[in-house]
């Protein structure tokens, strides 16, 4: 028998009735006895889904290798958090790494389930969690790398950061209030004028905007990428002072949308959906009637003003006089053990030992005197990860891919990299060009927003089947911020670097290099 538009609108997906059945929070009170008694015997749902509200993932590609995501709001942790998580990768040898992601956060690799509970408490006694870090639940909040020591912010986010993320996690310790969105969900918090975590792109973003000559921020809602649609943030015509005002929108939409979010077709669940069946105005007033008093309406212009916007690569002036930060470039993200430790150790010395990541997968160390740089820039790591890369391998950005991926159609971030370092050689480039790489639709290496994104599929060629990319191009970030849109499908893999050759020299004025160029 045919189902009504009602129950097609109304029956649930499969991931809508395992949650049902068991809150994905509640094997918080089984890791124990999953550590003792192996992965291979735990539960099914339990092993590869519900683990994930604690923000440990099974990965099908390396069984019994978990892969643990971390939240760090803003990308901000302590050279003690980061040994912490050193220690915690060191010991599973060559297995163990860590990787910067396109959300500002760290996530671990090779860790073992038998270890979960410890790890876990010695993540807690350093003040960190991984607790609703994955599935349908918020992700790391981000915000701005350079908060509160940028000489040009409007609103220093990190206090915000944190207020949101403790009222979420209910402060780290895991809060069913927010386990059962209908599907996961993201915020960003931007408190400069470069949009510096292409707030646009998420489905809560809070973008700095004076009104009446008070500085707050303008909301935007329902920005989302999935492997079926892409979508940038609609204003909800609402303007919040930087306080507590912040914390209690958030919960208002996230209730809004915990409520009444679609939950039947998983490709159709994030909020954008619910705002788009509903419209903005009953969707606005759903959230003030939740918010618990009149929304101010959105102030006419927000600050994002400046054209470009910043990778901190390099050696910049704080807003403190005497101080700097300098932005160490991590190629495609990767972290062995010994970076982890090195950057904590170097934090420490040269800084006040504190580290901050970027959404470009990179590490910036803040808080460095002018006194310090000169020996700060001749240390090792600072070789390793250059605060002078090359232009393509300066900007390049690449989601995990097939190594540890099982959504992946291809590798990326060794190819990414490979490529970057052989054109950045063979090309000389007016200005860097952004080259995001993702494995598969899903998008996680937002190919969306770069000058040239590459998107994971499968070609034929030569009558075999072959790793290839789809070609994005036209994605803009900072001020006017665009989505690219697909130019070219199914370029084979091995015949990108030509492909790329003549999209840089006639697109981003590349000409053929005049000298042998260092690597970067
Ligand atoms: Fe993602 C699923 C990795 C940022 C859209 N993403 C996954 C999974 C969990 C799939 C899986 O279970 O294997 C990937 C884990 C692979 C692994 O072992 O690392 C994964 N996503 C990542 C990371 C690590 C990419 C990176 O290399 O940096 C990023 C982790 C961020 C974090 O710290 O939490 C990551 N993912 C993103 C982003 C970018 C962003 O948030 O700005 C997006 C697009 C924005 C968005 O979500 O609207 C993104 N990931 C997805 C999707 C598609 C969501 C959808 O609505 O359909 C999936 C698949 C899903 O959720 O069903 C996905
Ligand atoms: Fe995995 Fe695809 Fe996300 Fe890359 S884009 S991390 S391949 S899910």
């Amino acid at each position: 028998m045919a189902s009504s538009s009602t129950d097609t609108k109304t029956k649930k997906n499969k991931y809508e009735r395992f949650k049902d059945e068991k809150d994905g929070l509640a094997v918080r009170d089984e890791l124990e006895k999953f550590a003792e008694m192996g992965w291979e015997a735990v539960d099914e749902t339990d092993l590869t889904q519900r683990l994930k509200w604690l923000g440990v993932f099974f990965r099908p590609v390396t069984p019994g290798k978990f892969m643990l995501r971390m939240r760090m709001p803003n990308g901000v942790l302590s050279s003690h958090k980061m040994r912490v998580l050193a220690g915690i990768v060191q010991r599973y040898g060559d297995d163990g790494s860590g990787d910067i992601t396109t959300r500002q956060n760290i996530q671990l690799r090779g860790v073992r389930l038998e270890d979960v509970p410890d790890i876990f408490e010695r993540l807690e006694q350093a003040g960190m969690t991984s607790v609703q870090s994955g599935m349908d639940n918020v992700r790391n909040i981000t915000g701005s790398p350079v908060a509160g020591i940028d000489a040009e912010e409007l609103i220093d986010t990190q206090g915000l950061g944190i207020m949101v993320q403790d009222m979420i996690t209910g402060n780290g310790k895991g809060n069913y209030e927010f386990t059962n969105l209908p599907r996961k969900f993201n915020i960003a918090l931007e408190g400069s004028r470069d949009n510096s975590i292409h707030a646009e792109i998420n489905d809560i973003a809070f973008i700095p905007a004076y009104r009446d000559g008070e500085i707050g921020f303008n909301v935007l809602v329902g920005g989302f990428f999935s492997s079926k649609r892409c979508a940038a943030a609609v204003p909800l015509d609402a303007w919040v002072p930087p306080n507590e005002d912040v914390v209690e929108l958030s919960r208002a939409i996230l209730t809004v949308y915990r409520d009444h979010g679609l939950r039947a077709n998983r490709q159709k669940s994030r909020m954008m959906w619910l705002i788009e069946e509903w419209g903005m105005d009953k969707f606005r007033e759903a959230v003030e009637a939740e918010f618990g008093k009149s929304l101010a309406p959105a102030a006419p212009e927000d600050e994002i003003t400046q054209e470009a916007k910043r990778d901190h690569i390099g050696v910049y002036p704080q807003k403190q006089p005497g101080l700097n930060y300098v932005g160490l470039l991590v190629p495609v993200g990767r972290l062995q053990a010994e970076d982890m430790f090195d950057l904590a150790r170097l934090a420490e010395v040269y800084g006040n030992g504190e580290i901050r990541l970027t959404v470009e997968q990179n590490a910036i160390i803040p808080n460095i005197p002018d006194s310090r740089l000169a020996a700060f820039l001749e240390e090792p790591l600072v070789q390793k990860f250059s605060i002078e890369p090359t232009p393509l391998v300066r900007k390049l950005v690449s989601c995990t891919g097939s190594r540890f991926c099982n959504f992946a159609i291809i590798e990326t971030k060794q190819r990414a990299l490979a490529i970057a370092q052989q054109l950045d050689a063979e090309l000389d480039l007016p200005e860097p060009v952004r080259i995001h790489w993702t494995g598969c639709p899903n998008s996680c290496g937002q190919p969306q927003v770069a000058d040239i994104g590459l998107l994971g599929t499968k070609t034929r060629k030569s009558g075999d089947v072959v790793e290839a990319v789809d070609v994005y191009m036209g994605g803009k970030v900072g001020k006017d911020a665009e989505l690219g849109s697909r130019v070219m499908k199914g370029i084979a893999c091995e015949d990108l670097p030509g492909v790329l050759k003549d999209l840089l020299t006639e697109n981003f004025g590349a000409k053929p290099s005049a000298a042998p160029q260092r690597n970067g």
